[in-house]
């Protein structure tokens, strides 16, 4: 069943027409309904951001930029794309944004056809220790056409900052190679980013400095994670996260003639018609992050991944860098057992309804098939209406099922528990339209 009346008359009106794609509708809205995620890049978005992209914006070409179209009929999409513009400017106090991207690596890609030349050299995190498939992995478009060289996190064992970003390192690179383009921001890193102290190094280097936030762009909305401005010369994200949003892209800067550079290296350069479904639906996204109660939504996003990693800790989980500040955590398994992997974890907890994913720990000895570590994160479940409380719950629910190493019957019981705390903290829907 849907989970809000809308859901269901929109459920009913496809049913009428196609009884396949209503049955795949309501069996994946009965799923996230009844089961914990707790996906570190995912969210449940509010109904009014939903149902904004199931709407005739989508009928549209819009191809161009409000004002210079090459379309007719767009009078209603220059005024989306203002108004998204516009709010994302405000909420992340910043001169130029382009609401096109199709997505956070679409921009990314968008970025490197604005700024490098093939071949050109750019610095980034070690993928093995966090970073993004789009900062320089050697199968992705950034590591087949440019030349990624990588800095590491702190490796030594014995330091109070191991597992964060070793800024000297950072600057040993770039002092060495000389990147036109120094990357920092990530998809596994559970501390503050420094970018100030980035900034100096870009400077130094002679790089351009860019930040995806693809992550944390909702708690830096907030004022919740430092901004990256007035340090970074570009940043890109995605809109989905902790931000709240529909699925897609987002680019920012303060810099005119770098926004002019982005803005031709999205459209014409890697995309065509924007998704004007998916703009309107952003707008509405960054309208509900200038409210007052998403600062209070991302503080309990940080104290409910604080609280679910002391929880961890305490069963005997070691948390990578020894805890979070931010909404999500990287939880090493081997200390709980030896043998566990992160692909046997993730298997285990799906069939108990903990929706999470197997993520390599900084320096795994395993391959990223198995890895050693879970990636736990705290937006969604917050977004739900849990507080600490329940999230002391929610770690004991993992280690109930890790611990009895995927048997059916724990997992049986553990998924009815779960169901029934699920029930108790419904999401977002049609009545309680903006949610915690
Ligand atoms: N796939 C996203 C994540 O899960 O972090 C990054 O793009």
């Amino acid at each position: 069943m849907a989970n809000d009346h809308i859901s269901e008359a929109i459920s009913d009106l496809i049913r009428a027409q196609d009884a396949d794609a209503a049955g795949i509708l309501a069996r994946e809205s009965e799923r996230q309904e009844h089961t914990l995620e707790l996906i570190a890049s995912e969210n449940h978005a509010s109904p009014a951001v939903m149902y904004a992209m199931g709407t005739c914006m989508t009928n549209k070409y819009a191809e161009g930029y409000p004002g210079r179209r090459y379309y007719g009929g767009c009078e209603f999409h220059d005024q989306a794309e203002e108004l998204a513009r516009d709010r994302a400017k405000k909420l992340f106090g910043c001169d130029f944004a382009n609401v096109q991207p199709h997505s956070g690596a679409q921009a990314n890609a968008a970025l490197f056809l604005a700024l490098l030349n093939p071949g050109d050299t750019f610095a980034s995190l070690e993928l093995s220790d966090g970073g993004h498939l789009s900062h320089g992995l050697k199968v992705n478009m950034s590591g087949k056409w440019f030349n990624p060289v990588h800095y590491p996190l702190i490796r030594d064992e014995n330091s109070p900052a191991f597992e964060t970003i070793d800024y000297e390192a950072v600057e040993a690179v770039c002092m060495e190679h000389k990147p036109k383009l120094l990357m920092c921001g990530y998809s596994a890193y559970p501390r503050v980013i420094d970018f100030e102290r980035f900034r100096q190094i870009a400077d130094k280097c002679g790089a351009i400095l860019h930040a995806d936030i693809a992550h944390i762009a909702g708690l830096i909305a907030a004022g919740e994670h430092p901004s990256p401005f007035p340090h970074c010369h570009v940043v890109t994200t995605t809109t989905h996260k902790t931000l709240r949003g529909p699925r897609g892209g987002l680019f920012l800067t303060n810099d005119e003639d770098l926004a002019k550079k982005f803005d031709r290296a999205l459209f014409p350069g890697t995309q065509g018609g924007p998704l004007m479904h998916v703009v309107l639906s952003k707008a509405v996204a960054f309208g509900e992050a200038l409210q007052p109660s998403f600062k209070h939504y991302q503080q309990q996003v940080k104290a409910n991944a604080r609280a679910l990693a002391m929880a961890l800790m305490d069963a005997g989980y070691r948390i990578t860098s020894g805890g979070t500040d931010n909404h999500l955590m990287l939880v090493d398994l081997r200390t709980r057992d030896a043998d566990l992997t992160g692909a046997d974890a993730e298997k285990w907890l799906e069939s108990a309804g903990i929706i999470c994913n197997k993520n390599g720990i900084p320096q795994d000895p395993r391959p990223p098939m198995k890895t050693s570590g879970l990636r736990l994160g705290t937006p969604a479940l917050t977004t739900r209406g849990f507080k600490e409380e329940q999230m002391t719950t929610v770690a004991s629910f993992i280690d109930r099922v890790l611990e009895s190493k995927g048997d059916e019957s724990v997992a049986e019981q553990v998924r009815s528990e779960i169901r029934e705390l699920c029930e108790k903290f419904p999401l977002p829907n049609a009545a309680t339209a903006t949610p915690a």
